[in-house]
């Protein structure tokens, strides 16, 4: 187990298989911190059970509890993306040093989590979930295509959303993967599809999206 002095760094994760969920995951395996998985079943109820909703009043994962976070005092902290920074500052990885550099890797943090993942998740809701017509999925397709182009674009002259690979490629896997049917459909998002494929081959995301 990693140790920072006598603290323990292992800390405890709830999750669900869900976009959100896998990628506080990437971090946690990328940054090699030592945690214990605790499932939660959505469909169960489990996030609305009085001992979860001590944790996160919000009943949403992921979650993260660090014995060690706060001074000493345990950190419970929610928000995917806020989960994937903190994660950043504890270990020193995944986050550019100066402040232009990081500022640009938050831009496409928040492009991934706040523009991506919910356009995915409204193509998800209307294709699967609720009886939408066919003028809705269209416009909410043309609409994903479009948060996917923007980065196709950024893409095409660099590997990563940033200068190196960052918090943002981490938090934008788990949302084209969850439409990777779609991106295959859409032949100029040829550069999306190459930096889909580096990330696919590494052992912590592949650790992270075989999470149950
Ligand atoms: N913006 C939040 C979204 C969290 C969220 O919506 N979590 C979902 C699962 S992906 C959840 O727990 N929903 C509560 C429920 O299903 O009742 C994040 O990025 O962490």
């Amino acid at each position: 187990m990693l140790t920072l002095g006598r603290m323990s760094l292992e800390l405890e994760f709830y999750f669900s298989p869900t976009a959100n969920c896998r990628r506080a995951a990437i971090m946690l395996e990328a940054c090699d911190v030592p945690y214990r998985l605790r499932s939660v079943d959505r469909a169960a109820g489990d996030q609305k059970r009085p001992e979860f909703l001590a944790l996160n009043p919000a009943a949403a994962v992921p979650l993260i509890v660090d014995p060690a976070g706060d001074n000493g005092a345990p950190l419970v902290l929610s928000q995917s993306a806020a989960i994937m920074v903190y994660l950043a500052e504890k270990t020193g990885k995944f986050l550019p040093s100066t402040p232009a550099a990081r500022a640009l890797t938050y831009q496409w943090l928040f492009q991934a989590t706040t523009d991506v993942n919910p356009a995915v998740s409204l193509v998800f809701l209307a294709d699967h979930v609720f009886a939408s017509n066919e003028e809705t999925r269209s416009f909410l397709s043309a609409r994903l295509r479009k948060f996917f182009l923007d980065c196709d674009n950024r893409l095409a002259d660099r590997q990563y959303l940033a200068d190196e690979l960052t918090v943002a490629d981490f938090a934008l896997y788990p949302a084209v993967e969850a439409q990777v049917k779609r991106l295959n459909e859409w032949p100029e998002l040829a550069h999306l599809r190459r930096w889909m494929g580096d990330l696919q081959s590494r052992p912590d995301v592949i650790r992270a999206m075989a999470l149950k």
